[in-house]
């Protein structure tokens, strides 16, 4: 943490009695002169606050109240038409040596950046409110979860971070006097008064058009967000802090910190497993996480712990335990539907702040794919006249590509018993998947750890609306980890390596692809529900139980070998389509991990590019 100014005492952290932790008064106070709010409110995370904000957001034309009857308490947000997703390109890891940060990630000098702070943080809030949020990832009280606190000016943050962690009160008692805590600071980057005390009228989406700045420090494990008031650049518990910073102290004590899924699978015989699952932002991992198997699988059942990201840590029964460190979704909205995904439309019923998405003339959301036949007017997503038809001719879309629900797990119909298990669950297998039109098969299981690691790093994916910048263009996203790892990713990888090492029992390791697509650009296999034929065949391997064929690339299931009751229109051509593997294609694919390879250098653990040599010499064969 930075040294303390000498101009502040504890005092003027406005910190209620409870505040028993004499270093976060200080540096709160210490954030207060230097970004100069009005006033300074510490958030206790009860349900009159929340109340009480969403009611000031409502009144201030943030936020805009959906109808009680169709959707209870529940919002809809506009954000700016500038700031709709995560920025990587604006991301920093800000650690001591460049190299420590890797060729994957922006770098700057931590006193460059330091200094760029101090300027842009310097009344960042004049004219504002500075509430403080104490938030816990994962249970509070759990072993393996962490305390952060953000200040933040905005009050949209707020009550998102009310539903996406355990926020308030409980948390700042469970800190103490002196506990350890992450110090997340955040500012949309909007000051209402300037310098001079000219007063500015505040605008709905207030953020900065100028700048927009995601940093990270891994060696104090401190983050500062800067003019972006969305998702994960505002949220600061949740990229920032459970994926970036998490991944280092991960590195440093011997866990997993990951962009994953966990969902558990109970087979007709009763028995339960729990898989977590990788891809990339916006490929369906709220989907999966949620899934319903097909009537004609009769007695499995899919329960969900998390949808977007994973705590592992080694349990002394030599297998990996998880927990979900959120306590709310921040899914995608379109695509959403009853078809789909039927839990996360009866979870949206209440409770839930919507962004960007399309309002109805009857005070309710939609988007594209909720229904077949879009409603005959609407508001879009940036507050404007809307039809099909006008739609269609101009191309612009009611909801944002990116629009998304924030809503509490607990609201989750599939939601796992022991979601809130602070010892986590043992996970059985992990699936590493990605968008790919072409060459990468249905499932492929890795014949060791080495393998799977490699399979894993080498993950590629279309890029997708979740990230500014182009859509649909395939990149290298180890582990779906790309804009996540807060350190040097050849580090990660030997991490990796070395974790599945740590315990007697690691999981089995699979890539999967839903997204395969025929001659004339359709996808081939029908995903969502019907992905339980893969899950079932993905346990009974772990179960030693499946049929499998072994190929250059690892052991893929037969026709034979997953159950098609129920789907029996899908043929054995399209099976065959969607896990032929093509060995030109893969001679290709194989060399295009060189893109991310060679930048790695000397940080490329050996046995990466041994098991590439070794794949290659399996498809000569
Ligand atoms: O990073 S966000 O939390 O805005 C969403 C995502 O990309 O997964
Ligand atoms: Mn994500």
């Amino acid at each position: 943490m930075p040294a303390l100014m000498s101009d502040c005492s504890d005092n003027s952290s406005n910190a209620p009695a409870y505040v028993q932790h004499r270093r976060l008064r200080l540096w709160v106070a210490e954030v207060a002169v230097l970004a100069k709010p009005d006033r300074i409110l510490w958030c206790d995370g009860s349900a009159t606050e929340y109340d009480g904000l969403c009611a000031e957001l409502v009144q201030s034309g943030a936020l805009l109240k959906l109808n009680e009857k169709l959707r209870p308490n529940s919002f809809l947000a506009r954000s700016d038409p500038s700031d709709v997703a995560r920025m990587e390109d604006r991301t920093f890891i800000c650690s001591a040596k460049r190299d420590d940060a890797g060729p994957t990630n922006n770098w700057i000098a931590p006193a460059q950046m330091r200094t760029t702070l101090a300027r842009l943080f310097d009344g960042c809030m004049r004219g504002r409110t500075m509430y403080v949020v104490p938030f816990s990832m994962g249970p509070i009280g759990s072993p393996i979860a962490q305390i952060g606190v953000e200040i933040t000016d905005s009050a949209y943050v707020v009550v998102s971070m009310r539903i996406m962690t355990r926020m308030g009160r409980p948390v700042v008692e469970q800190l103490g006097a002196d506990g350890e805590f992450v110090p997340c600071v955040h500012s949309v980057g909007a000051p209402l008064v300037d310098a001079a005390g000219n007063r500015f009228e505040d605008v709905p989406w207030p953020c900065n058009k100028e700048e927009k700045w995601i940093v990270h420090f891994p060696e104090t494990r401190e983050i500062w967000s800067f003019g972006s008031g969305y998702g994960g650049n505002a949220l600061l518990g949740k990229k920032c802090l459970a994926l970036r910073i998490a991944s280092v102290m991960a590195r440093d004590e011997g866990w997993l910190a990951e962009h994953m899924l966990i969902l558990g699978l109970e087979a007709p015989d009763g028995q339960k497993s729990y898989i977590s699952a990788a891809f990339p932002s916006a490929c369906g991992k709220t989907n999966l996480a949620m899934l319903i198997p097909p009537a004609p699988l009769k007695g499995w059942k899919v329960t969900t712990i998390g949808e977007d990201i994973a705590w592992i840590k080694p349990g002394k029964d030599g297998r990996f335990h998880a927990i979900n460190p959120e306590a709310g979704f921040f899914g995608v909205a379109p695509g959403t539907s009853v078809q789909t995904n039927l839990n996360a439309m009866n979870m949206l019923h209440a409770n839930t702040i919507f962004t960007n998405v399309a309002l109805t003339p009857e005070g309710d959301v939609w988007w594209e794919g909720m229904t077949d036949t879009a409603p005959a007017s609407l508001i879009d997503w940036q507050g404007k006249a809307w039809t099909p038809e006008a739609g269609k001719k101009s191309g612009g879309l009611a909801a944002h590509p990116n629009s998304r629900f924030t809503v509490p797990a607990a609201q989750c119909p599939s939601i796992d018993p022991a979601w809130e298990d602070p010892a986590g669950v043992p996970i059985s297998a992990f699936l590493f998947g990605g968008r790919r039109g072409g060459t990468v098969p249905l499932v492929v299981e890795a014949p060791s750890w080495e393998d799977g690691v490699y399979m894993a790093a080498t993950l590629g994916s279309e890029t997708t609306a979740a990230i500014t910048g182009k859509v649909g263009v395939v990149r290298r996203d180890p582990m779906a980890m790309l804009a996540f790892c807060g350190y040097n990713m050849g580090d990660y990888f030997a991490h990796w390596l070395k974790m599945g090492t740590s315990v007697e029992n690691p999981p089995r390791l699979f890539r999967v692809n839903w997204f395969r697509r025929d001659a004339s650009g359709k996808f081939i296999w029908p995903g969502y529900g019907e992905n339980m034929r893969v899950l079932k065949w993905v346990v009974e391997c772990c179960q030693g139980k499946a049929g499998a064929i072994e190929t250059p690339l690892g052991l893929m299931p037969r026709w034979e070998d997953l159950a098609w009751n129920g789907l029996e229109q899908f043929s054995r051509e399209q099976f065959g389509e969607i896990t032929r593997v093509d060995a030109p294609a893969w001679r290709a694919e194989l060399a295009s991990h060189d893109e991310l390879f060679e930048k790695l250098g000397d940080h490329l653990p050996a046995a990466l590019e041994q098991r590439r040599a070794k794949l290659h010499a399996q498809l000569e064969a």
